[in-house]
């Protein structure tokens, strides 16, 4: 087979069907300068975006759980384990957090997954949005949320500012070169689907390319306690390689626009009105 190119992998979905700060009729007129950030590099870096207060609650629930023996790296199992964990509801739910992010997205945004490592994902370039249902149309975004001082060691993430003007990655598109099995598989403990994993082998090469040519430069989020990284969902972006064991204590928190999930089917509010979902399996947090 010929090398899958990521112009096979992409789409270019019908600009109506995008957020109002995706769509290049767009009057700039009026917009914020975080707004016209987004619009340029497809992120925003806030610093000191959250309170200390709340932060050092989550820090000291994440660092109590240490299931088996020593130091838990992994984090919790589960993306949903924030049903557990009201410390880390109170920070992916800051109100000033879920504003901002319903001013770069255009609608309420809904909290629906968390990555609560302590470690990189060591997971190659990928744009986020091709993992959702293709309703979502990039109606999603995601942040970072540095616990302390990121060493530049310890793999942090990494991003191409302006690659969200590329093509949309589309998973549907991605599974016609998998096989039936690669496509039906799911990891036995949480039930996710492994198609990603092994479409890694043809999208990975294919994405490296476009960023060869692209010449785009590629920028670490080297945070500071506090603050935090808004990602666009077509964005390409990685947890890069660890040098040393040196730890990486961030929280990694994703929302989707809340009228483009209907899939979430139950949905909650906490004490500030703000969503999230609920999923019926309950998280594993022991
Ligand atoms: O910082 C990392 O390890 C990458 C995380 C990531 O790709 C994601 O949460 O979508
Ligand atoms: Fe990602």
């Amino acid at each position: 087979m010929d090398m899958v190119r990521f112009a096979d992998l992409v789409e270019f979905p019908d600009e109506a069907q995008l957020p109002p700060l995706d769509r290049a009729s767009l009057e700039q007129a009026g917009l914020s300068e975080d707004q016209l950030a987004w619009i340029r590099d497809g992120v925003l870096l806030k610093r000191k975006f959250i309170p200390d207060d709340l932060l050092d609650a989550y820090i000291e629930r994440r660092a109590a759980y240490r299931p088996g023996t020593g130091i838990n790296r992994a984090g919790w199992l589960h993306g949903h384990c924030y049903l557990g964990v009201p410390e880390l509801r109170a920070v992916a739910l800051y109100p000033p957090l879920m504003d901002m992010l319903a001013s770069l997205i255009g609608e309420e945004m809904i909290f629906h997954l968390a990555l609560t490592g302590w470690v990189s994902t060591q997971r190659e370039w990928h744009q986020d949005d091709y993992l959702n249902p293709d309703f979502v149309n990039t109606w999603y975004a995601a942040v970072w949320i540095a616990l302390e001082d990121i060493d530049p060691e310890s793999g942090p993430f990494e991003y191409l500012p302006g690659s969200h003007r590329w093509g949309l990655l589309r998973g549907e598109k991605i599974r016609t070169f998998l096989t039936d099995e690669e496509r039906a598989r799911r990891e036995p403990g949480s039930g996710t689907y492994q198609w990603p994993k092994y479409a890694e082998r043809f999208v990975t090469p294919a994405i490296d390319a476009k960023i060869a040519e692209s010449g785009l430069p590629v920028v670490p989020f080297l945070g500071q306690k506090g603050d935090v990284l808004i990602w666009h969902s077509r964005l390409m972006h990685r947890g890069s390689r660890c040098k040393s064991d040196i730890p990486r204590r961030s929280l990694i928190t994703h929302y989707s626009g809340i009228n483009h999930r209907p899939d979430m089917l139950l949905k909650a509010r906490d004490e500030n009105g703000r969503a999230y979902a609920v999923f019926d399996m309950p998280p594993d947090i022991d």
